[in-house]
């Protein structure tokens, strides 16, 4: 992965702490260029400030640093809720303290607890040793790392305990997750319709194509009125074929007997998300009353049109009378329990630490939660038909 990795498949390391702890003075030393405003001013980060870039010893990255969690009054509370928010999301959270104070670490204290009910990945930076580092033996229990952000010391020491958080299966993920093998046939079915953007593929299609071609398979592009072309072109039946789930329902006749059926949203949904909880909370779709809330989230912000999956495909083929509200980007309610179904997009712009973040809270308040490929498989009837990676 290089400069023109995604942002949703890079590192999020996400810098948390006090005002004036050094935030931002540790992104700055990490990414060796001035990404983030330092002062002597307390709560002088105030958005979070995002920062894509390659590090040595780490690969692609966003750092993201933030705004003080100690930051008061109703503009400042605001704003550490935001880097709060950012703290379940992130792959790996570097809690920066001043390490020259001797106590009063009470909010440090209960942001690693709250890092560890969360099972968050974390490192504490005991940054401005420079100064001394009295806190040392205020934050026990946890391992820390001695840095200065002013002189440069102990940077290294940094990226390796940020690496050694890294989870395991980081970036080596399969999105076909083992559905094919050495020379598959395989087709693609895209439609180009006013939903797909200018000049590029979506980030599933493109992947997809990627590791069928590392994979040593033999593929085929084609869009959905082009198919039984494409099918003829083959000498024999292709071993699957990858659909769009906006088309499932002009597809799935059309598959040979013996060739297996998939959809981008499904891979995307066991590749990011949990598809067992996907599929098992497509039932809810039919459990379904008149009055019942059903919240649809998409992971980022277009503009919608007349063809738009989340906002009118899937709508129009529930139930009548329910009440159906729609959220995209960085909003999701706290509080899930008023709703009987979450829908979630394919969330691509999104890492898997951030999806999950929502499988997990969805699960926790008892929320059933699929996504739309789940949904448009149960909704046309081939939920049972289509095959799951893994
Ligand atoms: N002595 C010393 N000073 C430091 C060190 N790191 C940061 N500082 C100073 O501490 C002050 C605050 O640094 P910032 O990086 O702006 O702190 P921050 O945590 O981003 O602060 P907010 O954005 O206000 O939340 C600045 O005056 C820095 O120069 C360090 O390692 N040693
Ligand atoms: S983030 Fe969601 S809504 Fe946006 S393009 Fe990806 S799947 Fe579609
Ligand atoms: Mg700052």
């Amino acid at each position: 992965m290089k400069n023109n990795t995604p942002s949703s498949e890079r590192l999020h390391i996400a810098f948390v702490g006090r005002r004036n702890a050094g935030k931002s003075s540790l992104v700055n030393m990490l990414a060796g260029q001035a990404v983030s405003i330092v002062s002597d001013i307390p709560g002088t980060t105030t958005d979070p400030v995002r920062k894509a870039l390659e590090i040595p010893g780490l690969g692609p990255c966003v750092l993201l640093d933030t705004a003080g969690l100690d930051d008061d009054g109703a503009l400042g509370s605001l704003r550490s809720s935001a880097a709060n928010r950012l703290i379940p999301v992130s792959d790996v959270v570097v809690l920066v303290v001043d390490g020259s104070v001797e106590d009063g670490l009470d909010l440090e204290k209960d942001v690693i607890a709250r890092l560890k009910g969360a099972g968050t990945p974390f490192v504490v930076a005991l940054n401005k040793t420079d100064k001394g580092v009295a806190a040392k033996n205020v934050v026990t229990g946890v391992r820390t790392v001695p840095v200065s952000a002013l002189d440069g010391t102990g940077k290294d020491g940094l990226v390796k305990a940020i690496l050694d958080k890294v989870p395991q299966d980081f970036g080596s993920r399969s999105l076909l997750g083992g559905m094919v093998s050495p020379g598959d046939r395989v087709i693609l079915v895209m439609p180009q319709d006013s939903e797909a953007p200018r000049g590029r593929l979506i980030m599933p299609q493109a992947m997809a194509i990627r590791e069928l071609l590392d994979g040593g398979c033999i593929s085929l592009s084609c869009t959905p009125d082009s198919l039984k072309q494409a099918l003829e072109s083959f000498r024999e039946a292709p071993e699957l074929i990858i659909a769009d789930s906006s088309v499932f329902k002009a597809v799935a006749p059309l598959v040979p007997e013996g060739t297996k059926l998939t959809s981008f949203s499904i891979l995307m949904a066991a590749y990011k998300g949990d598809l067992d909880y996907f599929v098992k909370s497509a039932s809810a779709i039919g459990a379904l009353s008149p009055g019942d809330r059903v919240l649809i989230a998409e992971s980022c912000s277009h503009i919608p049109d007349g063809e738009d999956i989340g906002r009118v495909k899937i709508p129009s083929m529930l139930r009548p009378g329910l009440n159906i509200e729609i959220v995209s980007g960085h909003d999701f309610p706290e509080d899930l329990t008023p709703y009987s179904l979450i829908i979630h997009c394919g969330g691509c712009v999104f890492s898997r630490r951030h999806l999950m973040s929502r499988v997990e809270k969805a699960k926790h308040q008892g929320v059933p939660m699929t996504n739309y490929g789940v949904a448009l498989a149960y909704l046309t009837g081939i939920l049972g038909k289509v095959s799951l990676p893994g």
